[in-house]
């Protein structure tokens, strides 16, 4: 199997400029025309090569002629065409089956609506192309299909015509006016809901606003609307930025590979990101929904108007648009909270990938699936660095270089060097060395020393970076770190930005008493800190910090110390206490919370299981999982009356989605949850379950008997399945909840799961909801001591491979990381790896799987 290399980036030889793609659609066999203006880059003719896949190819002509099928060579991925003039028109004739596609690439029917996805490479599924983003092409669309089992028939652009055939079909015709690289292409045709809308631009343009969904379900895309107009105003607002067509599509569907996709103009979206309404879906929900519409819409500039020149450089879009995103989130609500979630993502995920086998830069430099590389370190490490350039030229300075950067390049594909370029040049400042974060792989470590000198009243710093090898890469170069720092002395907080540029540096401040260092405030770099922190420090911090992240990364250096010491003492069978001071902290904060309820929950909450296993290098599960238990149950009984008061204090009001009352109920979630570790607590359970008038409230008490291992767990659960067992985004919450139970009984549950009426092999939420949360939140049972968890999950992952390679793929990462867990662990996943890599697997699991045996 042949990796493709960035180094061999070559432009393309010929380009299409034009297609009119005409779809008679039927779910065996749509009948596909495809005409292309072709146009040679040199002006002269040559070997035309078109990429395609799982194709049924019914003809070709040329200029109107029809080929012999002699003149052309068609292989398993490609049809050849020798002797291409070096303008021509070329027609292909494609015979699809939709209906026989689970993998949900190409065209597909999602619950008997058609839909395509072609991101990254999903076009060549839909008729041979030259599937690359470099490749910009106006399109039009003809759809033909029955006009009353079809009644919506949408594809990228501005309608242009509808007209009823006579045999009851209807033709709809769609012109995009802005050159688009095929992976942005759509179409979709059903009978949906459509929730309708409009925003006028700041430039006073009017633009429809269209969200299709399953029948029955309008009520619930209201919010998803709402979010889309605020996330059209932030964008002008913040950048300036406008939307340049009259309609703006979004149609949910609940067949998907991932959350959501941003085709011009319309938009495909997974149906848990658009559905919503107080009963059904949680704060969470709600919140994920306003960040992803928002992400998608912010794509219309960031990734559509000015799009990547190849695959590699697919964080030119998505880590700058999640950059985008996270700062609409933030203006929309707590900008400290927002930012607690990206550093919880970053120090779980993406470092735990830099230290995998599938390590990669941000800009990934080898790639055999580009399925593969739409990882937390493209996306969510691609936005730290865009942050990092946010905070080194400032706010203003960053707009000027995005001015330009839209200047030079609207209707372009470029790369990320063009996007450092604009940036360096509106700013006036030399960024080579910055452009290394582009380059290395893995996370630097960052060692600070201080020393304080009475005399001089000096403090000074001694800083050190060093990246370790990685799994793609053995040498690192130093990096330019954005070191935010605050020293905290008599009772005031110095603010600093330092800029690290070598491996080993010291800065100096004058200062007259020792300083406490808040380094790294703000998570101002990637990075792991080392820096030997004593308790009393900590929780100074905790209290006087400015930056409300490093408030919070106070807390979570705590605990950290705190799993440390009680590992120690459980392996030598020593009982470890929780310390005097940490709980008095806590009895203060319960006793008189901070103003901001939502950010004192966070403070309260003890770190979980993937936020403390990244600081082992072999990575001890079963004590972690006692260890944080074991903390929960302290905190529970010691602060006991602490927490009902606190719970009691905080009355339910009424639902609404509103920062305060998410925050409110964020806190009593917290109470609620230690509260189920204590015994006499069921009615209070019980009643919140009963009573409340939100999913939120409600899904809080079964997470918390399920995490409390508590016996009303199985009852309400019952009551919880039976409630919605008609309401499948629903049921995925019951679904997540089975599956994340911590006792053995959970292995025969995922049996019954699987077998479930609900339950479906073809749909990736319904797998996910089960497979995903037995991995992520269920690490007692998934690594359990007999080896079964692996084996489960492994056999998913093949059997999935041949439904769905994708979705297969991002399941089988929790066993690739068997380096880092301890021997016996180890020995089981190394075999469950070796036996799927004796199988006949797709690229997909095939790049994953290998790597990790390497
Ligand atoms: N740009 C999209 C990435 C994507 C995707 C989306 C849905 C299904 C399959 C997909 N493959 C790649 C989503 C985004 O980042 O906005
Ligand atoms: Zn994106």
């Amino acid at each position: 199997r042949q990796a493709k290399k960035l180094s061999d980036y070559k432009a393309p030889e010929f380009t299409i400029t034009d297609v009119e793609l005409s779809f008679e659609l039927s779910p065996e066999a749509t009948a596909l025309t495809a005409v292309y203006q072709v146009v040679s880059a040199s002006g002269k003719a040559g070997t035309l090569i078109l990429d395609g896949q799982e194709l049924k190819l019914l003809s070709v002509s040329l200029d109107g002629q029809l080929l012999n099928a002699d003149s052309y060579q068609v292989t398993a991925e490609q049809l050849i065409l020798p002797g291409m003039p070096a303008k021509a028109q070329l027609e292909l004739k494609i015979e699809l089956n939709p209906k026989a596609n689970t993998a949900l690439e190409g065209l597909y029917l999602s619950n008997g609506a058609y839909c395509t996805q072609c991101e990254a490479e999903g076009f060549r599924r839909i008729s041979y192309y030259l599937d690359r983003p470099d490749v910009l092409a106006r399109f039009t669309t003809h759809i033909i299909a029955d006009d009353n089992t079809y009644p919506a028939l949408l594809s990228n652009g501005n309608l242009v015509s509808s007209t009823l055939l006579p045999d009851g079909r209807r033709h709809v015709t769609w012109v995009d006016p802005f050159p688009k690289p095929s992976y942005l292409f759509a179409l979709v045709a059903g009978d949906f809901d459509c929730l309708k809308g409009s925003y006028t631009t700041g430039s006073g343009r009017e633009v429809a606003l269209e969200f299709y969904v399953d029948k029955g379900n309008k009520q619930r895309a209201h919010f998803a609307l709402e979010s889309l107009k605020r996330a059209m105003l932030w964008d002008e607002q913040s950048f300036g930025l406008e939307y340049d067509l009259d309609v703006y599509m979004v149609v949910a569907v609940d067949f998907f590979n991932m959350g959501a996709m941003e085709n011009k103009g319309l938009n495909v979206f997974n149906s848990k990101y658009v559905l919503a309404d107080q009963s059904s879906a949680t704060d969470t929900d709600f919140f994920n929904i306003e960040s992803i519409i928002g992400h998608e819409y912010f794509h219309n500039w960031t990734g559509n108007r000015v799009t990547c020149r190849d695959w590699f450089q697919l964080s030119l879009k998505e880590g700058l648009t999640v950059f985008r995103d996270q700062q609409f989130s933030a203006d929309m609500g707590s900008a400290t909270l927002n930012r607690i979630d990206a550093v919880k993502t970053i120090r779980t995920a993406q470092f735990a990938e830099d230290a995998g086998p599938m390590a990669h830069p941000i800009r990934p430099q080898q790639v055999l699936e580009m399925n593969n590389f739409y990882t937390v370190t493209v996306y969510d490490k691609g936005a730290e660095v865009i942050r990092m350039l946010h905070t080194l030229l400032g706010q203003a300075g960053f707009r000027k270089g995005m001015d330009l950067y839209f200047k030079r390049h609207d209707g372009q594909a470029v790369t990320c060097d063009d996007f450092v370029s604009a940036m360096q040049d509106a700013n006036g400042r030399d960024l080579t060395l910055f452009s290394r974060w582009y380059q290395q792989s893995g996370t630097p470590q960052l060692k600070v020393h201080s020393h304080y000198d009475a005399k001089k009243r000096e403090f000074k710093l001694l800083m050190q970076q060093h990246t370790a090898g990685t799994a793609d890469q053995a040498e690192k170069l130093p990096l330019l770190l954005p070191v935010r720092l605050e020293l905290l002395a008599e009772g005031k907080s110095y603010p600093y930005l330092l800029e690290m540029t070598e491996a080993e540096q010291e800065f100096t401040f004058a200062v007259s008493q020792k300083p406490i260092p808040v380094l790294l405030a703000d998570f101002s770099a990637p990075v792991k800190l080392h820096y030997q922190y004593q308790m009393d420090e900590l929780l100074l911090i905790a209290r006087d910090a400015k930056d409300g992240v490093a408030r919070w990364d106070a807390i979570q250096q705590l605990w950290q110390m705190q799993v440390i010491a009680a590992i120690d003492a459980k392996n030598t069978g020593a009982e470890y206490l929780l310390p005097g001071e940490l709980l008095e902290f806590y009895r203060q904060l319960l006793a008189k919370p901070l103003e901001d309820l939502a950010f004192t929950a966070e403070l309260l909450t003890v770190p979980g299981y993937d936020m403390v296993a990244e600081q082992f290098d072999e990575i001890p599960v079963q004590d972690l999982v006692w260890v944080l238990q074991n903390f929960q149950q302290q905190l529970a009984t010691k602060l006991v009356e602490q927490w009902r008061l606190c719970y009691k204090s905080l009355h339910p009001a009424a639902y609404q989605y509103q920062e305060q009352h998410v925050a409110k109920r964020a806190l009593r979630s917290v109470c609620l949850q230690y509260l189920a570790f204590v015994v006499g607590s069921d009615e209070l359970l019980r009643q919140q379950y009963q009573h409340s008038d939100n999913m939120t409230d409600q899904l809080a008490v079964l997470r918390s008997c399920r995490t409390a291992s508590h016996p009303l767990f199985a009852e309400l659960m019952a009551d919880f399945e039976q409630r919605w067992n008609n309401d499948v985004l629903v049921l995925d919450k019951w679904f997540s909840l089975s599956a994340s139970y911590p006792q053995s009984s959970v292995f025969d549950t995922l049996e019954q799961l699987t077998a479930h009426p609900q339950f479906s092999w073809q749909n990736p939420n319904r797998v996910r909801a089960v497979f995903g949360a037995f991995y992520q939140q269920n690490p007692q049972m998934f690594h359990s001591a007999d080896g079964k968890g692996y084996q489960v999950l492994a056999d998913v992952v093949l059997k999935m491979d041949s439904i769905n390679p994708q979705v297969a793929a991002r399941l089988v990462t929790p066993l690739l990381s068997w380096k880092r867990y301890q021997a016996q662990s180890q020995l089981q996943l190394k075999s469950v790896l070796q036996t799927m890599l004796a199988k006949d697997l797709s690229d997909d699991l095939y790049e994953k799987v290998s790597k990790s045996l390497n």
